[in-house]
């Protein structure tokens, strides 16, 4: 009863604003920072009431709106493993965001509680939650609305981690539920020794050429300037920090060159040719990109493009090796340019499909023993298996020191180390990128090579129900409205290489419209027409 009251207390604190109302969509909650303090001190007790379900674990909350813009905020759960709250949470998390008062939401608890068997203060393991924000104005207050819900659930303690990317917050999780050093500070050691070590183990090094960063004003050009002071083999100029009256998001950042394919703000014609890398908001997606003449257009470099990066590297790797066992797939989505996939089938590769949205492609990439997934937009990792990287380390021991082989399994349980084994992480992603850009003796240009992006074009439609749209698993084809997959592929017929999609948004009250064809003019046909069967 004193815990009750003690909900309802600090409930009381948080009134839910009028007309809010929210889903736990592919990326937390997410909506104007105003409004936001009932969600995130919610989520708060939601957070404490999962690491006492799954005691003694250690559960994140992270304050961000992304790529959104700076007066937005949002929040996101990480689970013990560093992964995304699970699925099974989400309607949970959405009843109590929307609970219309007080005494509601500590009912929906009541029985949440008593159904999942969920034990409080019974003298059981405490409840602990960490709790990271990036540099958003409204975070501080936001973070502690969330530190409220979270000590409002007896024997629970929240932990406030302070301005963190998301990728370090979820990394740090895990590190914890493992037993492992996990401060920030762990993140930046764990990374550079195995950065070090990769580069050590390239066999013709050469000069390396200056990289710049577009920090997008937010927390992940402020960590690179850190994690600068850890490495002496990197050469980056930081741009976008932030201290220099820019906005967050504002006209720079990975989303914002990805969509708009044109330089961010703080470039421009002194840097042609020049290798330049884009974050978003909390640094969980990277974008490299190059200017080739005088203009705004760009080159662009997506997640397709690093994700086959990354796969001919280990694909190399294994090949020195012979090992025929290990299993390596990649994972992407319908949105994944096609000239990529055919590349990475060229390659001999096994290429899966996911539906959009970092939990999905997560949870296949997890299938394999070394698992690549990447969204175009520039989210993804590697996910090595446990047993798979212990067979690499007993490997490791049989072979003589500085052969081919011993090479190859160190450069493997390195990049295990480097790349963030819990989300996308553009920080580590760059690291790899430097890595086997260098590791191959390429320049920008000579990756860019790899392939060439098919043509695309993409639109979104305003309907007065986008729930009327529903999709296979993989979101290549639509199932209903019913006759309206045979009517787009009516008109994919009619176009060479022609690839066409559509998807209700997961984030916006929109139908989103993909389509692909060998020139501009037939994707841009091709992708209205079939935004007009949407409509
Ligand atoms: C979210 C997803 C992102 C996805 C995007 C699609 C996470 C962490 N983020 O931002 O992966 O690409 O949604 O948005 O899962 P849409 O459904 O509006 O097209
Ligand atoms: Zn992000």
């Amino acid at each position: 009863e004193t815990q009750i009251a003690s909900l309802l207390k600090s409930s009381d604190l948080f009134p839910l604003p009028q007309s809010l109302k929210l889903s736990y969509g592919t990326a937390g909650f997410r909506g104007d920072a105003t409004l936001l303090a009932s969600t995130v001190h919610r989520v708060g007790i939601l957070s404490s009431l999962r690491s006492l379900k799954l005691a003694p674990s250690t559960i994140g909350l992270m304050i961000t709106a992304s790529h959104n813009k700076a007066s937005d905020n949002g929040v996101k759960v990480s689970d013990p493993s560093g992964g995304m709250l699970s699925q099974e949470w989400e309607p949970f998390g959405d009843q109590i965001a929307n609970a219309p008062s007080p005494q509601k939401l500590v009912s929906l608890i009541r029985e949440f509680v008593e159904r999942e068997e969920i034990s409080i203060g019974g003298g059981g393991e405490g409840g602990e939650v960490w709790l990271g924000r990036d540099t958003r104005p409204s975070g501080e207050a936001l973070l502690r609305a969330a530190e409220i819900g979270v000590s409002s659930v007896s024997g629970c303690v929240a932990v406030n981690k302070g301005v963190l990317t998301t990728p370090q917050l979820h990394w740090m999780v895990r590190a914890k539920n493992k037993g492992l050093n996990a401060t920030e500070k762990d993140y930046f050691e764990s990374l550079t020794t195995s950065f070090k070590c990769l580069i050590d183990l390239i066999p013709n090094k050469l000069e390396s050429s200056k990289l710049v960063l577009d920090g997008t004003n937010g927390v992940g050009g402020e960590k690179m300037e850190v994690l600068k002071g850890y490495l002496s083999n990197l050469d980056i100029e930081i741009r976008n920090t932030g201290r220099d009256g820019g906005v967050l998001n504002e006209s720079v950042g990975a989303d914002f060159v990805q969509k708009e394919k044109v330089v961010p703000l703080g470039f421009g014609v002194n840097d042609v040719g020049v290798r330049c890398v884009s974050f978003d908001g909390d640094a969980d997606r990277l974008v490299y990109f190059y200017l080739s003449s005088g203009e705004k257009k760009i080159e662009l470099l997506d997640g397709d493009k690093i994700l086959s990066l990354f796969a001919l590297f280990v694909k190399e790797q294994l090949n020195v090796l012979d090992d025929g066992c290990c299993r390596l797939g990649v994972v992407q989505t319908a949105y994944a340019n096609g000239a990529s996939t055919d590349y990475l089938k060229g390659l001999g590769l096994e290429v899966v499909f996911a539906k959009t949205g970092v939990k999905h492609l997560h949870e296949k990439a997890a299938e394999f023993d070394v698992g690549i997934y990447f969204e175009a937009n520039g989210h993804g990792t590697i996910l090595f298996s446990e047993d798979y990287v212990s067979l690499l380390v007993d490997k490791r021991k049989e072979l003589s020191e500085g052969s081919d082989e011993c090479n190859a399994v160190s450069r493997l349980v390195a990049v295990s180390n480097l790349i963030n084994q819990a989300v996308g992480d553009a920080i580590s992603g760059l690291l790899l990128v430097e890595v086997v850009l260098r590791h191959m003796g390429w320049s920008v240009q000579k990756w860019n090579e790899l392939y060439k992006d098919l043509p695309s074009r993409q639109v979104k439609v305003e309907v007065p129900d986008r729930t009327a749209v529903v999709t296979t698993s993989e979101e290549t084809e639509a199932l209903r409205p019913l006759g309206i997959q045979d009517a787009i592929n009516g008109e994919i017929r009619k176009y060479k290489r022609g690839r066409a999609f559509i998807r209700p948004s997961g984030t916006e009250d929109v139908v989103r419209v993909y389509a692909e064809a060998t020139t501009q003019e037939d994707a841009d046909s091709l992708g209205d027409s079939v935004a007009q069967l949407v409509k």
